[in-house]
């Protein structure tokens, strides 16, 4: 173990124990997950599908690929599981490619409302090689549905997206099943962020209202980096050749052979996600993301908080994510609904209780850390980003620099690194 790799992780390891990992999209995956992805299933070519490879040597790997979808079929009450997609853009790509051609329209909330980028945002593949529509949210920063109604008679969708990637509010896809329905568009919902709340009941699913889903593997659901494409009822009643369609758009269309590793870990983290502590799990992350919300002055019905930090100053975002970063706090500066700033120097962050509450933190643990968050953030008021654009890359060198010498945030630093060792780690302390 000397290369240098090994002390990279080492103190990477270390970062993630001392510190408080607070960005929504992350979390601390079992070490039997671990150990699945860190197996010799990685040794595998195996292109193709279950029992139709391009590559001998495939009899166990067909048996663990149909394990997989097994298990998301039975978790989230599917028709069909594909659990290849490499990672959620990918998937994404993968759903257009099988229910678009190019230049079909697609229609996905705003990146600046908090949709994702492959739902149709500009330079993703998304509005590249198809005309994209977004909708946005209104000023309660709810989906505007009038809106995204309006559009869909307009423009005539072939695919409306039902997703989020920071968005703190529950979703109805009745809605967006009704508007789908007008303009016979296919449904999509992308459920990345919420999927280990839909399975711990926690959040309504889609699978009722939705023709196709979408979802990483590595947020709420706690399983590694990964993704699947799931298809409804629905879905296969409104085009019975579906699930050829989206194998050939994973594979010749997108990618070559499957991470059997990536297969295997999500196979043990659906597992994980089956049993009654998963539920448990679920509910907490809901719990604590309120509680944490309210104690910042904000609302949250998921697991994210949304929050904008123009009361500290203008585009306050970047110097944010900074101070808190120099306490040992992760969190990722965020637009804001109609940011007034820049979509690189935000009005907002984006934090969140997944990787928290897998380290066993409760209601008291959120309130202790919004105080802290709160103090941390006075330290950026007066830090106000040049309205010059020309001054700004110097300006958020400067405040790193700051930051980090801050001696406040220095000793909060130290208090969180204490406190947050009393929590244990899944996959690093168990
Ligand atoms: N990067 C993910 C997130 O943080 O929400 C979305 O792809």
């Amino acid at each position: 173990m000397s290369s240098k790799v090994f002390k990279l992780i080492e103190k990477e390891k270390k970062r993630q124990l001392i510190g408080l990992e607070m960005i929504p999209s992350e979390n601390y995956v079992s070490s039997d997950v671990l150990k699945a992805l860190g197996s010799i299933l990685t040794n595998k070519y195996s292109e193709g599908f279950p029992k139709a490879r391009y590559y001998g040597g495939n009899e166990v790997i067909d048996k663990l690929e149909i394990y997989a979808q097994n298990l998301a079929n039975k978790l989230f009450g599917t028709k069909y599981a594909f659990v290849q997609p490499y990672s959620g853009s990918p998937a994404n790509f993968a759903a257009t490619m099988a229910v678009c051609d190019p230049g079909d329209v697609v229609m996905g909330l705003a990146l600046s409302s908090g949709g994702h980028l492959t739902h149709g945002a500009n330079l993703s593949f998304s509005s590249i090689f198809y005309k994209a529509v977004n909708y946005t949210v209104g000023k309660d920063w709810k989906i505007n549905f009038e809106e995204l109604e309006d559009l869909a008679k307009k423009h005539k969708p072939k695919l409306i997206w039902a997703g989020t990637t920071a968005y703190p509010f529950k979703l109805d896809y009745s809605k967006f099943r009704k508007i789908a329905d007008e303009v016979g568009a296919w449904l999509v919902a992308d459920i990345s962020h919420i999927s280990g709340l839909i399975v711990g009941g926690v959040h309504p699913s889609p699978v009722k209202y939705v023709d196709l889903i979408t979802t990483t593997t590595h947020k709420t659901l706690r399983g590694p980096r990964g993704a699947m494409i799931l298809v409804t009822d629905r879905g296969y009643k409104k085009d019975p050749e579906i699930k050829g369609k989206i194998e050939k758009a994973i594979i010749p269309g997108l990618q070559g052979g499957p991470h059997n590793h990536q297969t295997a870990a999500i196979a043990v983290a659906l597992e994980e996600a089956l049993k009654p502590s998963f539920k448990r799990y679920a509910k907490q992350v809901v719990k604590n993301a309120a509680v944490l919300a309210a104690e910042l002055g904000s609302k949250s019905e998921n697991h994210l908080i949304l929050l904008s930090l123009e009361s500290y100053g203008y585009g306050m975002g970047y110097q944010g994510q900074v101070a808190l970063e120099a306490a040992g706090i992760t969190i990722n500066k965020n637009t804001i609904p109609g940011e007034p700033v820049s979509p690189f120097y935000p009005s907002g962050i984006r934090l969140g209780t997944p990787a928290l509450t897998s380290r066993g933190m409760k209601e008291k643990e959120m309130v202790k850390i919004a105080g802290w968050i709160k103090e941390v953030l006075e330290e950026i008021r007066g830090l106000d980003l040049p309205k010059e654009q020309e001054l700004r890359k110097e300006f958020i060198k400067s405040v790193k620099v700051k930051m980090k010498k801050n001696p406040k945030l220095k000793k909060i630093r130290q208090e969180i690194a204490k406190f947050a060792s009393k929590y244990p780690v899944p996959g690093i302390d168990s």
